[in-house]
């Protein structure tokens, strides 16, 4: 009898307000309907003790050092990394909306002395490493745009165009090739489509050459 192939882990990154939860959900949503388990993530995961201080850090009510709150983020996902890499194991799927790109490159977009991308990604080296990466892409011009932008610290255009800049910056560095930008300008059902052709893509790929889950290199 063939064995049970392992899990996936599928990673949604993208500015404010692209259209992640939306399509992380649709995502989810789509995989549970083919049978699979699934546990959709979402970083920060308000929830956990870092969480809090992360949320309100974002909200405006508590301040931090730039390097304080980049490494509580960092945190923040460390807290599950043993978790994500047992649910690949036992033939579950990870879906998650942000994960260490993130990290990297909104701190890194900040231009603060010392925090830049190579000090900002150390610190998420070895975590376990998505199998693709779908970067939503939808401009600071169009997010600006969209409701609720404007609520949360980094919600602001200059910032968002450096992020959109920084994904770029890390497809084209180690890893990089992890990443598939998906345009998400158009309707909610048309992004859905494009984001499962590529995470089908990605999952034959992976069943068909039985690769295990990796880990996050240094650069
Ligand atoms: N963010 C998110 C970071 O600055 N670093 C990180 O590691 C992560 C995961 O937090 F502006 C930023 C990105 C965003 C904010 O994220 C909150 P959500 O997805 O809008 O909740
Ligand atoms: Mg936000």
């Amino acid at each position: 009898m063939p064995s049970i192939p392992r899990g996936k882990f599928i990673v949604l990154e993208g500015l404010d307000r692209s259209g992640k939860s939306t399509q992380t959900a649709l995502l989810t949503t789509r995989l549970r309907a083919q049978n699979h388990t699934v546990t959709h993530l979402r970083f920060p995961d308000r929830t956990t003790p870092t969480g809090t201080l992360i949320s309100a850090y974002l909200t405006g009510a508590n301040q931090l050092s730039d390097h304080a709150i980049h490494l509580l983020f960092a945190a923040n996902r460390w807290e599950k990394a043993a978790e994500i890499e047992e649910l690949i194991a036992r033939g579950e799927w990870v879906v998650a909306d942000r994960y260490y790109y993130s990290g990297v490159v909104y701190s890194a977009a900040k231009g603060v002395e010392g925090l830049g991308v190579e000090w900002c990604r150390q610190v998420e080296v070895g975590l376990p490493r998505p199998d693709v990466v779908v970067v939503l892409d939808a401009g600071e011009d169009v997010v600006e745009g969209r409701g609720g932008f404007g609520e949360e610290r980094y919600e602001e255009k200059g910032l968002q165009g450096r992020v959109r800049e920084g994904f770029r910056m890390l497809g084209g560095r180690g890893e990089g090739e992890d990443l598939v930008w998906v345009d998400a300008k158009g309707g909610v059902e048309e992004v859905e489509i494009r984001v499962w052709e590529v995470v089908e893509g990605a999952a034959r790929k992976i069943n068909e050459s039985g690769r295990g889950l990796r880990r996050v290199g240094a650069w």
